[in-house]
């Protein structure tokens, strides 16, 4: 079902600004205080966002200068959608409240790191969490754990602080690494398929897990040249 702003904020005033005694200044009033902590929190996950990119890209640079190249293809962000917070929150009974979103929704602040090759997601999984803010809250392999339709990805949901003129917040950011190989399958099958009403076929599901096992073998055998035409002796196959 699709939503928009305005059935959200009808939502809200049914859920929480239900006084008939009011008036139309102080109904607005109300909706205001109903929705400042919230966009307040939202710029916060929005500087999280910051953090972690700014960590990703050091340690693209610094790889870059240990083994020759860089091992990450690119990194895109989002912050969840006002509307999917509001449909997620819904689907678990919980109201649009600051604290509904930040005990129950891990996933505001998203990024997606898209590796050269796999051994890059590992290598940067462990460079990334043995840094002294970071803190794992939870870890998905489905790389080397991959589920059933064939998604392979790196997830993790980390929690850092971000430094405000006069507090430290902690905020969780979830974080997805995959190779570039396994990001081009995630993204045709989300819209094949994903989250989509209509259920797919047995041939469409059987397709997708073919298509997904032949791009795992791509990506071992890209690896493996890698290994045998590398520059660097610390990643050349003897
Ligand atoms: P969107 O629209 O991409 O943001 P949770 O977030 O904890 O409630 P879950 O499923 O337990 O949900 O977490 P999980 O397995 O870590 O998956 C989180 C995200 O991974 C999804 O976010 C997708 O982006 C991606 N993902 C997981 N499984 C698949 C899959 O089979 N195919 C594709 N293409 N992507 C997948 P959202 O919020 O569900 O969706």
């Amino acid at each position: 079902m699709k939503i928009n702003r305005l059935d959200i904020a009808k939502q809200i005033i049914n859920d929480n600004i239900n006084d008939p005694s009011m008036t139309e200044a102080e109904r607005f009033n109300a909706i205001r205080q109903q929705l400042l902590p919230i966009q307040e929190l939202m710029s916060y996950y929005r500087c999280a966002i910051m953090e972690v990119e700014t960590k990703f890209n050091v340690l693209n640079e610094e790889m870059s200068i240990l083994y020759d190249r860089n091992p990450i293809e690119s990194i895109k962000s989002r912050e969840k959608s006002f509307e999917s917070i509001f449909m997620k929150l819904q689907r678990k009974g919980l109201p649009m409240t600051e604290a509904s979103i930040v005990n129950h929704i891990n996933d505001i602040a998203g990024i997606r790191v898209i590796c050269s090759f796999q051994e890059d997601v590992y290598k940067l999984t462990d460079a990334l969490l043995q840094q002294d803010d970071v803190t794992l809250i939870l870890k998905k392999d489905y790389i080397r754990h991959p589920k059933k339709n064939g998604y392979r990805s790196m997830h993790l949901i980390i929690e850092i602080p971000i430094f405000l003129a006069e507090a430290k917040k902690m905020m969780r950011v979830e974080i997805q690494l995959r190779t570039i190989a396994m990001d081009f399958w995630a993204s045709l099958e989300h819209k094949l398929k994903y989250k989509q009403d209509v259920e797919n076929s047995a041939h469409v599901i059987q397709e997708l897990k073919d298509c997904a096992d032949i791009i795992a073998q791509v990506d071992h055998r890209m690896e493996a040249l890698r290994h045998e035409v590398s520059l660097n002796p610390k990643e050349r196959t003897p």
